[in-house]
């Protein structure tokens, strides 16, 4: 039994209604309309209105949302629907906008919705708020801000953000960060702001180990289209949900399927794809990379390298040196080469390039120069032991047996021995990954490991032979976004720019705790929070919360009262997309519909007052219009039509990749080939923390036991992971009628034994836990998940679950060189809910 209390409690959706006494606007909206999947079709059909005007902007969600063109149409100063652009109907593939999109006036206007600023009263997370004006909140924060700055200097300050809305020139943040330190942002609001403070950012820590991996493996970020899928005789959807998570995606799988692809699924879950493949491989979580060596060592054992492949088109012949870093033309004292054009000089840079050993001339020579290099030796180089990085590679990998997989993947020998085959010899091969095999603490190993597989085989970097494709962008024929772009690399630059330090934000707690990360000195007291929604998405809710408590002040800018806002001091009312006015490329401009509800202002107004609050009135120099007009017109978009004033004269626009103009194409000849790696240099952290990096072990291809697995005896027999489902956006479709008719409310998957041997049957409800906390909802008794594993529901709020929340489940501990949470990091049990421990 567990014996943990629920530190939510009381916080059920029921209470939350009755504390806020948001009942009467709740009944409202469900009780009067009666909102039903019959009402949207009927409201569709509705004939257009006397006054009636059409907008266009995206969808607003983190899941895929930005590059969703929806039409708006407004009467009477309210959003009244919404519904995917009109795009031409009898084009093949572009297809835009789902049931989630055309839930927008419901967003808008529903329930959870910030319309004034708010200020804690009552003890943190207690839910009682006092309304105050723009002007107190403003005042508050900015003295708040000063103070901290002052006393502790410009780092103490900090702003925290997540994915949603996808980067815009405005108003939505971005933060790409680098190995080494790193970061790059390009929204006005939020980089003009630091770079004028120097105040933190707080990254996400979501999806930050397949961003680490392509910054860290040359090649990786080779990402092919998705319509390409179709080129693939073999496809192995491995940690990737495309029925749920990538719009067009499924549509390309079922064109490959048609045009005769083997489909193999490497997932513990079934979903359709999995029951749509030909081979499905139920594989035991976190045990991929030692599937993918495996496989690797079957190939070279059957004779099935593509040895010109790794010669030609691989970091295969680069000779490592004993320190696990290249040979190079300095070692030697040869002469180094000439680089392309630096664009700020306008010099040629020079290249210290990699040695590779010329079997031909039995010399040692420069890898852009030598036309036959050896894939494999070793030898001494000017006093340096070298071999050739497959040589190190190969020798590494010899212990992940097929025989030992089947035993740790938990999948027959024979099943590993025929994927191994398929992806082998029906080539072109793909590899369709997304995110699913990052969330765990081993993840960052597997994309060494499964680009070695596929640079073993030659499937790569060919037509139909990749193992990344873009799952998110429109599905135009060629695969390749159309329409505009947008530039704001001038526009953020501010005079005398400040340093300013970047975290992964899950790391506040441990940053609060120490007072530094790493050994730089970071002494937060102040935190802003927004566009994400940390304590219903991030790991480790309690160290989080303690973290915040922490804190001089923590603020939560939201359209919504989300877990997170529910925790802040101060909560600002944010404009949602329909509200404002923005740009970021791509078919259409952000169109502001109509006004912002309440008294919302868009992030981009508020960061506007606390500068002029903070005492530089002067930081924002131009006009929302004028940032538009300089971020839009381009040089690309002039050519192509895509400018500020083409999209307001147009609305939206629709072309083809061969409408239009070529980019320029002498930049494009002047990239350096860049050779594909399963190998990384100089393993480095993204953060500040100084992990202690095992070189050997982070360079190549590795697999270890995660942190969280099943294993025989464990007081926590079950492992736990999430996905992202088909009818949420992460976390933001809170209280939406439509939606919730068509996902009624969170529910634990659970296998059908492992549910008998509990007493569990279906719809019963029933509690997860572990030593860290509990979650407590319905059961879906299904055949569709491992017997030792558990579906957790994601994308839910504290008040959607019968008590405790999933990520009370999970540790804080992330990544320590990516920085990604490792939200799927769980072992727990499971037990019928008897309702005493709320
Ligand atoms: N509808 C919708 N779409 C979305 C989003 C959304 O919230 N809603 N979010 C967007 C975002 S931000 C992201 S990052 C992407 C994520 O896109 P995906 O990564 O495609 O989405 P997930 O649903 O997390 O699917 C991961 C798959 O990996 C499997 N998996 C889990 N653990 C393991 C393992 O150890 N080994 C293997 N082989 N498989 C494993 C899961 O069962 C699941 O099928 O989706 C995007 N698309
Ligand atoms: N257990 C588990 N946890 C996960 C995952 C999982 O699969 N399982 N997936 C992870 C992944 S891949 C991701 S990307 C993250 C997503 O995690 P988050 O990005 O934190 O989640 P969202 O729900 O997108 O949070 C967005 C918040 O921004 C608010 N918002 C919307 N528009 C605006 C705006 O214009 N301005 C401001 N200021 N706020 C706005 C929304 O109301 C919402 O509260 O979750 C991660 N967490
Ligand atoms: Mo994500």
């Amino acid at each position: 039994m567990s014996e943990t209390t629920s530190p939510r409690a009381g916080l059920t959706r029921r209470s939350f209604l009755k504390t806020t006494g948001a009942v009467a606007g709740a009944a409202a909206l469900t009780g009067a309309a009666a909102p039903t999947l019959t009402a949207l079709a009927a409201t569709t059909d509705t004939a257009p209105a006397a006054e009636e005007q059409v907008f266009y902007s995206n969808c607003g969600g983190n899941c895929g949302g930005p590059f969703c063109r929806m039409k708006g149409i407004v009467r009477e100063g309210k959003l009244v629907q919404v519904r995917p652009a009109d795009v031409d109907p009898d084009h093949p593939t572009f297809k835009t906008g789902c049931v989630k999109g055309q839930t927008g006036p419901q967003r808008l206007y529903g329930p959870k919705r910030n319309l004034y600023p708010l200020k804690r009263v009552g003890e943190r997370g207690a839910g009682e708020w006092e309304r105050i004006s723009w002007d107190e909140a403003i005042a508050t924060i900015a003295e708040k801000m000063k103070n901290a700055q002052e006393q502790y200097g410009d780092s103490s300050i900090a702003f925290w953000h997540s994915y949603v809305g996808g980067g815009s020139v405005l108003n939505y943040a971005t933060s790409s960060c680098l190995p080494g330190g790193v970061r790059m942002g390009t929204s006005v609001s939020l980089e003009r702001f630091v770079q004028k403070t120097g105040a933190t950012v707080m990254a996400p820590a979501a999806d930050k180990t397949l961003q680490w991996a392509i910054a860290s493996i040359p090649g990786l970020a080779k990402f092919a289209p998705q319509s390409d899928l179709p080129k693939a005789k073999t496809i192995l959807i491995w940690g990737a949900n495309p029925t749920g998570a990538s719009r067009t995606h499924q549509h390309f799988l079922r064109k490959a399927k048609e045009s005769g692809s083997k489909i193999v699924t490497i997932d513990p879950l079934v979903r359709l794809n999995a029951i749509q493949s030909d081979v499905y491989l139920p594989v035991r979580p976190a045990t991929d990379g030692f599937l993918a060596l495996a496989m690797c060592n079957w190939v070279i054992d059957n004779d099935l390298v593509d040895w010109e492949f790794l010669r030609n088109d691989s970091v295969a012949p680069i000779l490592r040196k004993e320190d696990g870093t290249y040979l190079r033309l300095s070692d030697l004292g040869m002469e180094l080469e000439e680089g392309p054009v630096d664009p700020e000089t306008g010099e040629p840079t020079t290249v210290d390039a990699e040695v590779v050993y010329d079997e031909k001339n039995a010399a040692f020579g420069s890898i852009n120069k030598v036309e036959s290099p050896a894939v494999l030796g070793s030898y001494e180089a000017n006093g340096f032991k070298v071999r050739t990085v497959l040589d190190y590679v190969i020798e590494h990998i010899k212990e992940y047996t097929v025989e030992k997989a089947a035993e740790v993947c938990d999948v027959p020998a024979w099943k590993i021995e025929e994927v191994a085959r398929l992806y082998a010899t029906e080539k072109p091969a793909a590899i369709d990954m997304y995110e699913g095999l990052d969330h765990r603490h081993n993840s960052r190993h597997n994309y060494k490991d499964i680009m070695l597989l596929a640079c073993l085989t030659g499937n790569y970097d060919k037509p139909g032979s990749f193992v990344l494709c873009n799952h998110l962008a429109e599905g135009e024929e060629s695969g390749d976004p159309v329409g505009g772009t947008t530039d704001t690399s001038k526009l953020i630059q501010v005079e005398g720019a400040k340093k300013s330090l970047h975290m992964t934000g899950m790391y506040l707690h441990e940053v609060m705790e120490k007072g530094k990360l790493g050994s730089t000195e970071l002494p937060l007291r102040v935190v802003y929070c927004f566009q994400g929604n940390p304590l219903a998405s991030d790991c480790g809710p309690d160290e989080l919360k303690a973290a915040i408590d922490k804190l001089d002040l923590f603020v939560v800018a939201d359209p919504h009262l989300s877990d997170t806002a529910r925790y802040a001091d101060i909560v600002l009312p944010i404009a949602m997309t329909w509200e404002k006015e923005d740009a970021a490329g791509g078919y259409a401009m952000y169109e502001k519909a109509v006004e912002p509800a309440g008294e919302c202002k868009t992030d981009m107004d508020v960061f506007r007052m606390l500068a002029d609050k903070m005492g530089f009135p002067d930081l924002y120099d131009k006009t929302d219009e004028e940032y538009l007009r300089e971020a839009l017109d381009t040089p690309f978009n002039k050519a192509n039509g895509f400018t500020y004033d083409d999209y307001k004269e147009k609305g939206f626009i629709v072309k083809f990749t061969d409408q239009m103009e070529a980019a320029d194409s002498s930049a494009a000849a002047a990239t350096p080939k860049v050779r594909n790696a399963f190998y990384i240099e100089n393993p480095m952290s993204v953060d500040m923390n100084e992990p202690d990096i095992d070189r050997e072990i982070e360079s190549r291809p590795y697999w270890e036991k995660s942190l969280e697995v099943v294993e025989n005896g464990d007081k926590y027999p079950l492992h736990a992971f999430s996905i992202h489902e088909i009818y949420h956006a992460q976390s933001i479709l809170m209280e939406i009628p439509w939606i919730d008719e068509l996902r009624p409310e969170p529910r634990i998957e659970i296998h059908e034994e492992a549910a008998a041997a509990r007493g569990i049957k279906q719809g019963d409800t029933i509690k997860a836990y572990n030593d860290r906390g509990f979650v407590v909802c319905k059961a879906v008794v299904t055949k569709g998940i491992r017997p030792d594993c558990i579906l957790l529901p994601h994308g839910w709020q504290t008040d959607d679950f019968i008590a405790g929340h999933l990520t009370d489940l999970t540790r804080i501990d992330m990544d320590g060189l990516s920085g990604n949470g490792c939200y799927n990091e769980i072992l727990c049990e499971v037990e019928l809910y008897d309702g005493g421990a709320e």
